[in-house]
C-alpha cells in the first residue's frame, strides 16, 4: 500500500531554466505538487504525481554529466573495472547524456541510448552509435534486431527517471545476453534519509531506490543482485551488479546481504522510518531559513554555487527567493544567464571574480563539496563561508 510521507509543496520542473523570469502558475500547469510515497509491500519510494517524460527530457535538456571532475573520475575508474572484469563484447548505456562514461570505451563496441536530442547529438558526433530515444521494450526490440550479444548494460542516475519500471527491467532482461550483466547506479535512499537530503526529490526523480526495493523490483524478471558497491557520488549512491538468476558465472557476494541488513537495521522496511524523515525535512527547512534570514538581517550578501535540480527543490520548498540569494554561479553553458526554476534568481557563468566581496555561499551542489572546496581554497582562506543544509543546516 502506498503511504505519503513527504510533502515538498508546489514545484516547477527542475531542469527548465527560463531566459526571463515569470511567476509560474498552478492553473496553467507550470507547477506540480511534489509529494513522496512509500510502498509498504514493495518498499519502493516514488513520487505521487509523475510528469510525462517528454515534458522533462526533450531537445533542450541542460544537465551535462561532464561538468564535474568527480563524476568524470568516477566514470573513468568504472570503465577500467568493467573492461578488466567483464570484458564486454557489446556495451549498452541507458541515459548516456553527454558521453561522460562512454568516452572511455572504444567506438566499436558501445551503444548509447539517450532521449534528449541535444545530448544524443554529442555522442553521435563523437562517432558512438546512439539511439536518440526513450528506453522501453519497443526500443529494446529495435536494438536487438540490429545488434546481438549485448553482454553489459549500464545505467547511472537514469532508471529512477522512468515511470514504468516493469517495462524497464523486462526490456533489459529481453535484450541482455544470458550470461550478461546489468550494472545500475543511483542515489541510495539510506544515505538520503541519513543526510535528510529531501532535495533528492524533484519531478525527474520519480523514484529513489533502496537495495530492498531493487531486489523486489527485479525478481519478476528473473534478475538478481550479485554485488553492491557503496559510492560517495551524488551524496551516497549504490552500484548494483545484477545477473539473470541462472547465470552461474558470478557468485552472489556478501556485499548484498550486508547492504540489505544495514537497510533493515535502519528501518527502511517500516513506514514509521519514512514518516520520521518527513518531519526531519520540515525541521531542516525551518533551520535553513533561520540561518539565511539571520545573515540577511545583518546585511550579508548570499549567493548560490551550483544551480542544481536539488537546489530548485530547496528554494521552492523553503520559500527562498531573490531577497535572500542574489544569484547563482554555475559552469553549465545551457543554464547561464537564465533563472532558477520558479525563482527570480539569476544564474551567472562561473567566474572566480563573482565570489569577490562575497562572504556567504549557499552550496547548491553539496554533493560536490570536496571538489568545490578544493577549487575555492582562496575564498575559504580569506574567511568566506559556505552554507549547507546537508546533513543539517549550518555554516561551514
Ligand atoms: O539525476 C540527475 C543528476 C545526476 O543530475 C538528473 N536528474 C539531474 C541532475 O541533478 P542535479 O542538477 O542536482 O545534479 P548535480 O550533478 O549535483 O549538478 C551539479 C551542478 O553544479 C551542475 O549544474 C554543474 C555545477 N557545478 C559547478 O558549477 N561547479 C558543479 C561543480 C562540481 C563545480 O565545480
Ligand atoms: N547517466 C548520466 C546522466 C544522468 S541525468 C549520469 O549519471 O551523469 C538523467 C539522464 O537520464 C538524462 O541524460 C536523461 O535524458 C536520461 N533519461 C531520462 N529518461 C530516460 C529514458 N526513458 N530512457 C533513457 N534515458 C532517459
Amino acid at each position: 500500500m502506498n503511504k505519503k510521507f513527504l510533502d515538498l509543496g508546489y514545484q516547477p520542473l527542475a531542469n527548465k531554466y527560463l531566459k526571463s523570469y515569470k511567476r509560474l502558475s498552478l492553473k496553467k500547469g507550470e507547477l506540480f505538487k511534489l509529494s513522496v510515497n512509500f510502498n509498504t509491500e514493495t518498499k519502493l519510494v516514488s513520487l505521487l504525481k509523475k510528469i510525462p517524460d517528454k515534458k522533462m527530457f526533450d531537445g533542450e535538456y541542460p544537465y551535462k554529466s561532464s561538468m564535474s571532475k568527480t563524476m568524470l573520475n568516477s566514470f573513468k575508474k568504472l570503465s577500467i573495472k568493467i573492461k578488466r572484469k567483464f570484458k564486454p563484447k557489446l556495451f549498452l548505456e541507458i541515459g548516456s547524456n553527454d558521453g561522460a562514461l562512454i568516452q572511455n570505451f572504444s567506438k566499436d563496441n558501445v551503444v548509447c541510448v539517450e532521449p534528449c536530442s541535444n545530448l544524443a547529438k554529442i555522442t553521435k558526433k563523437k562517432g558512438y552509435t546512439t539511439f536518440n530515444d526513450y528506453w522501453n521494450l519497443s526500443l529494446a526490440k529495435k536494438i536487438k534486431s540490429k545488434l546481438n550479444n549485448i553482454d553489459v548494460i549500464y545505467s547511472a542516475n537514469t532508471l529512477t527517471h522512468i515511470n514504468n519500471l516493469d517495462d524497464v527491467f523486462k526490456s533489459i532482461s529481453y535484450l541482455l545476453d544470458k550470461n550478461g550483466i546489468l550494472i545500475i547506479e543511483d542515489p541510495s535512499f539510506l544515505e538520503c534519509i541519513k543526510k535528510v537530503s529531501y532535495d533528492q526529490f524533484y519531478n525527474e526523480h520519480l523514484y529513489v531506490f533502496s537495495a530492498l526495493a531493487v531486489k523486489h523490483l527485479i525478481k519478476k524478471y528473473d534478475l538478481i543482485i550479485f554485488d553492491i558497491e557503496n559510492l560517495s557520488t551524488h551524496g551516497g549512491s549504490l552500484r548494483y551488479y545484477i545477473k539473470k538468476s541462472n547465470n552461474k558465472k558470478f557468485k552472489v557476494k556478501k556485499s548484498v546481504s550486508i547492504q540489505l541488513t544495514k537497510e533493515i537495521k535502519f528501518g527502511l522496511h517500516k513506514l514509521s522510518t519514512y514518516q520520521k524523515f518527513g518531519k526531519s525535512a520540515a525541521k531542516s527547512k525551518h533551520n535553513l531559513v533561520r540561518i539565511l534570514k539571520n545573515l540577511k538581517k545583518n546585511d550579508h550578501k548570499i549567493i548560490g554555487y551550483g544551480a542544481t535540480a536539488k537546489a530548485t527543490t530547496v528554494l521552492n520548498y523553503c520559500g527562498i527567493d531573490e531577497n535572500i540569494i542574489d544569484y547563482f554561479v554555475d559552469t553549465t553553458p545551457d543554464k547561464i544567464n537564465k533563472f532558477m526554476p520558479g525563482k527570480a534568481i539569476k544564474i551567472y557563468k562561473y567566474n572566480k571574480k563573482l565570489l569577490n566581496h562575497i562572504n556567504y555561499i549557499f552550496l547548491g551542489a553539496w554533493n560536490f563539496k570536496d571538489e568545490i572546496f578544493k577549487k575555492e581554497r582562496l575564498f575559504i582562506k580569506r574567511g568566506g563561508k559556505f552554507i549547507t543544509h546537508v546533513p543539517y543546516p549550518r555554516i561551514l
